[in-house]
């Protein structure tokens, strides 16, 4: 199912003759949005290919063929039954073995649907041991993120969206920040997320994550990268008027790049909270958004 909705997209593609979204539909899986993109995001963590083998191999295929089913049978009623073809209609108004099962058959679809979906959930909620924990705070309108565990001696920085005069080639515009969260690839890193002023969310789609950020409360989430590279997520819930303008970014890496960025991250940012001159940064640019 997975490979039709690729299919879909290569098809918009081609019609529209984006050249380039086909280079990137058939480009190796990337960690952010594309054009034309249809589906989910690809995954990078078990949860995400739970999900979406739930969403394109389970559910697509359970709707597609209702779909069909009731439209084949209003073709069916629209034929067979139009005044020409069936002047004098039955008076019929009941029929026992029809009402029974048009009830009894949802409610097997809904429960065979419910399985799956609570096992996605179980996978989800269930956080294994973690390897490493980081903290990422929501403010307005940036994330803060900090490092847990003892090693990383309070490894802590703010992720500031870069404008567009400040990307780097193949910095992907609204979605690049100054600092990534980086981690090691198939390690189990457990996402402690909250937020300082209003609500935000954590959102990962390659990792499956969505976590609301709320001020004055702990939430947890999981993941663990099964490849490297690039990946982007957004904050997901609107929390003001620069709310599309909080990305987070996430390096998948090996575990030897891992211990180098570890390094020169301690010189870095060691022991950094959140810097008040970059939330001065943050608010200065609403105040330009908002003269705009
Ligand atoms: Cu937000």
């Amino acid at each position: 199912m997975r490979s039709i909705v690729k299919l879909f997209t290569l098809f918009g593609a081609l019609l529209t003759f984006e050249i380039g979204t086909l280079s990137q539909v058939l480009a190796t899986e990337s960690g952010q949005p594309h054009p034309w993109q249809m589906g989910l995001a690809d995954p990078a963590s078990p949860l995400m290919s739970r999900i979406q083998w739930f969403h394109d191999d389970f559910l697509l295929i359970i709707i597609t063929v209702i779909t069909v089913f009731v439209l084949l049978l209003l073709l069916y009623c629209m034929i067979r039954f139009n005044s020409k073809a069936n002047p004098e209609p039955s008076t019929t108004s009941h029929n026992t073995l029809v009402e029974v099962a048009w009830t009894v058959v949802p409610i097997l679809i809904l429960v065979a649907i419910a399985i799956p979906s609570f096992k996605v959930l179980y996978f989800d909620r269930t956080i294994p041991e973690a390897d490493m924990t980081i903290k990422a705070t929501g403010n307005q309108w940036f994330w803060s993120m900090e490092y847990q565990d003892p090693e990383f001696n309070g490894i802590a920085f703010d992720a500031i969206m870069l404008e567009d005069d400040e990307l780097k080639p193949g910095q992907p515009r609204l979605l690049a920040v100054d600092n990534n969260i980086v981690v090691p690839v198939n390690k189990v890193v457990r996402v402690v997320v909250t937020a300082s002023d209003v609500i935000h969310n954590f959102a990962m789609p390659a990792f499956g994550l969505k976590m609301d950020a709320i001020p004055g409360r702990l939430n947890e989430t999981w993941f663990k990268a099964t490849r490297t590279g690039m990946f982007y997520g957004q904050c997901s819930e609107l929390c003001g008027i620069r709310h599309a303008f909080m990305p987070i970014g996430i390096k998948v890496v090996s575990e030897e790049e891992f211990k180098q960025w570890v390094v020169k991250a301690k010189k870095e940012f060691a022991g950094k909270s959140v810097a008040p001159s970059k939330i001065d940064v943050a608010m200065t640019k609403t105040t330009v958004a908002s003269k705009n």
